[in-house]
């Protein structure tokens, strides 16, 4: 058996970055979970030592606001690396395959999960987060972090349909990506999570299943469909769909209110098949050398007037109660009746490689 690190070197080398969560899985931390639970209460009651004077953060892209970062260096007196990713899986490649020295990342639900599971996400040391108090319990103790042991709660949103309401009619089913009256004109995310998730929806199914006949059923509507799209693009349709390029494309809703500032006509449309919605939050790699200063970070953030900028310019919702009264246009909790149609990812287990299988086979037919 090769060492921990040559082992996941050797499953990047193999292919999918999905693949290679299983096999991070399967390796596990070598603890069970009340080892695990244990070791985290210890660390997270042990004082951190003085602050650092440098942070690396590695975020989503048009994640934040452009001033947030500055105000927090000079405030802090902290130096700050800033660099983005485009999916869970391209942050989890890098964090998984050795040091990537980000002291905090940003994950989706299902990917807290795999981070605590491998043992990767430090615990949080709470003595250091006064501002906790300011977070709405809607968002505490989510069921990927029972606690809410190892993350912060960020931001949330939904992964709809956003389109051109001057060029068509309301696609308010994930059958718009079949109509040949838009081909070249449409986009689907670039991550097989969503797309997947997408055509196990529009059939009446979760889009956490893990049952094969779905999944062959998915993978024919996705592959039919993309005789229709464009491209698979997440964050960077945005410049398509202002410029008129793409009039529907599958994205977060955040993403697409901020396109809609540049073009009023975007709008955006929750299929009604349903689709996900979803919670990001902020951990702190096990391996960050920045401890302290990244207890600072998730605690400005946690400020009412910072938490409400964010928002203001990202477009998603807040979990920071304390500042829905001042962001200009707060996205509203989802009614029970939205909810219905709405769920959220989780970590697919074992069956993750069924999935990696699949969203390659979609991506070379
Ligand atoms: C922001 C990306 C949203 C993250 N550009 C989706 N989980």
């Amino acid at each position: 058996m090769p060492d921990r690190r040559e082992f996941l070197r050797r499953a990047v080398l193999a292919g999918g970055s999905l693949a290679l969560l299983d096999a991070c899985r399967a390796l596990g931390d070598g603890r069970t979970p009340a080892e695990r639970a244990a070791a985290d209460a210890r660390e997270a009651a042990a004082p951190l030592g003085p602050m650092e004077d440098r942070l690396a953060i590695y975020n989503w892209s048009d994640y934040i606001p452009p001033e947030t970062i500055p105000a927090f260096e000079q405030a802090f007196n902290v130096r700050v690396t800033y660099d983005v990713y485009e999916s869970n899986e391209e942050m989890l490649a890098k964090l998984i395959t050795g040091a990537s020295g980000y002291d905090l990342v940003f994950p989706t639900g299902y990917a807290v999960s795999v981070l605590v599971e491998t043992g990767l996400a430090a615990p949080l040391h709470r003595q250091y987060l006064s501002n906790w108090g300011n977070l709405s319990p809607l968002f505490l103790n989510p069921p990927f972090d029972p606690g809410n042991v190892h993350s912060v709660p960020w931001q949330w949103g939904v992964t709809g349909l956003a389109y051109r309401a001057d060029k068509v009619p309301v696609p308010d089913s994930w059958a718009v990506l079949f109509d040949p009256r838009y081909r070249g004109k449409m986009t689907q995310m670039d991550d097989g999570r969503d797309v997947i998730g997408a055509w196990l929806r529009y059939r009446g199914h979760s889009l956490n299943s893990r049952d094969p006949a779905q999944l062959d059923a998915a993978k024919a509507d996705a592959i039919a469909a993309k005789r229709n799209l464009k491209a698979y693009l997440s964050a960077p349709v945005k410049g398509q769909l202002i410029s008129g390029d793409v009039w529907i494309a599958q994205l977060w809703n955040g993403d697409a209110t901020q396109a809609k500032v540049e073009q009023p006509a975007i709008d955006y449309v929750v299929p009604r098949e349903g689709c996900t919605i979803w919670e990001d939050s902020i951990v702190m790699p096990r391996s960050a050398r920045h401890p302290r200063a990244a207890h600072a970070f998730m605690n400005y953030i946690l400020r009412p007037d910072v938490g409400a900028a964010i928002s203001d310019f990202t477009g998603y919702g807040t979990p920071n109660q304390a500042a829905m009264a001042s962001i200009a246009h707060p996205v509203p909790y989802p009614t029970a009746a939205e909810l219905a149609r709405l769920e959220l990812q989780v970590d697919l287990g074992r069956d993750t490689a069924l999935w990696d299988q699949i969203w390659t086979e979609i991506k070379a037919a």
